[in-house]
């Protein structure tokens, strides 16, 4: 008998199959950033990232050029299990045949991101960018009372909706389009509400480019507060959430790096859930603040992934992993957080969860914590083997030493 064959027959008396687990978990796409590569720099400009997000640390090695992010990419993506998305913001647009700025930008911009993920059988997501750009004006975009600069902004985001579409129709798969800006006041504005109602009128009219609702799904994602902008932030979380819910196809987007550091998005899920047919996530790990941390598997990374499982809901949410450390080896950092969030879920599916509702709903709660602290010892990490040996990628951390190899003969390579 194998360890994973005692795992099983142990999680099969709480009613659990873990076969059934693993090959539910290997269907299910998780999006990867392609932004953890290069420190969310790109390929359309040469100054530094800006607009209230901030990557720290100088570690060598990071990407360059096109090639280089997707050979990291692959490489990343090779040593976790899983079924992946690619995740692509707008300035990572490839300009084979001469620069356009952003409100321009067309299809043919990224059909080199489209081969790649066709190549490998995975979808794509896209996000404008409306940050690390010359037009930013006053640290304000879609919210600008400035005609000209929220024009530009509109247009931009209005070619992205047809570029969504493209990755949609290309892949085969529907494509998030994830709306983020950083619109903000560093200190205390005198006018709150004309930058959200301009904001409101900008999402809107980028979401009458018109689209196929089927193909393309736009999220709006909310922020508490940015590096410069601590006193106002447009798209706050009442404002993004209640955007959302009055624009039909328009999807909540919650980063967990975007609230108070007592709310926990775990309870935000199901809430939405309950309202809305589909959501979207973006997964990260704030220490103190939104500091983009690694993912790691963590108390709260798994109450995630739970309530997902819980809800039943591994086709209502789309999952995307939002991050970036440019302290350490960014591989790792890629591989590390794919992984976490692949322990979560396969962690998640293996709780006995009909069980611990049926305690709660009988006020059985004496038992439910019993049960529930019973289910934090189950031989996971066996369950977890078998799921990365059925991927085909190490279930211990010896996909370390492909990265030392790589970073040797790949990454030290470049200045
Ligand atoms: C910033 C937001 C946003 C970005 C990416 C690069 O706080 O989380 O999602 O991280 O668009
Ligand atoms: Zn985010």
């Amino acid at each position: 008998m194998t360890r994973y064959d005692e795992a099983k027959a142990i999680y099969a008396k709480l009613g659990i199959d873990t076969d059934a687990a693993i090959a539910k978990l290997k269907s299910i796409p998780v999006s990867i950033h392609c932004w953890q590569g290069d420190d969310v720099i790109g390929f359309d400009h040469d100054g530094p990232l800006t607009g209230g997000i901030q990557t720290t640390g100088n570690y060598p090695g990071k990407a360059r050029t096109p090639d280089e992010l997707m050979a990291d990419m692959d490489k990343a993506m090779s040593l976790c299990p899983g079924a992946k998305k690619v995740n692509v913001h707008a300035c990572y647009a490839i300009f084979e045949d001469g620069f356009v700025d952003r409100d321009k930008l067309e299809p043919k911009h990224f059909k080199k991101w489209v081969e790649f993920a066709k190549a490998r059988g995975m979808g794509l997501d896209f996000n404008p960018t409306f940050f690390s750009h010359p037009k930013v004006k006053d640290g304000l975009t879609l919210s600008s009372p400035d005609e000209e600069t929220r024009k530009f902004w509109i247009e931009h985001g209005k070619a992205c909706v047809r570029i969504s579409e493209y990755f949609a129709k290309e892949t085969g798969i529907p494509c998030v389009m994830n709306i983020w800006t950083g619109d903000g006041y560093k200190d205390i504005p005198a006018d709150r509400m004309g930058p959200r109602v301009r904001y409101k009128e900008s999402i809107e009219e980028i979401l009458s480019e018109p689209f196929d609702k089927n193909l393309v799904k736009p999220c709006v994602e909310s922020k508490v507060f940015g590096i410069g902008v601590e006193s106002f932030t447009a798209g706050s979380a009442e404002f993004s959430l209640t955007f959302a819910a009055t624009h039909d196809g328009c999807l909540p987007l919650m980063d967990n790096g975007h609230y108070h550091p007592t709310e926990v998005v775990s309870d935000k899920v199901p809430a939405l859930l309950t309202f809305f047919p589909e959501i979207a996530l973006h997964i990260t790990r704030g220490v103190r603040w939104d500091s983009d941390h690694v993912l790691l598997f963590d108390d709260e990374t798994r109450e995630i992934a739970k309530e997902i499982v819980r809800c039943d809901a591994l086709d209502r949410v789309y999952m995307a992993l939002d991050y970036f450390d440019a302290s350490i080896n960014r591989i790792a950092a890629w591989a590390v957080g794919i992984r976490s969030w692949q322990k979560s879920l396969l962690l998640a599916l293996c709780t006995p969860n009909e069980r611990l509702r049926e305690l709660q709903d009988t006020n059985q709660l004496t038992e439910l914590m019993v049960t529930m602290e019973e289910c934090k010892t189950l031989p996971f990490g066996d369950v977890w083997q078998k799921y990365c040996e059925v991927c085909g990628v190490a279930g211990d951390a010896s996909w370390f030493e492909e990265v030392k190899a790589y970073e040797k003969e790949v990454l030290s390579a470049r200045k």
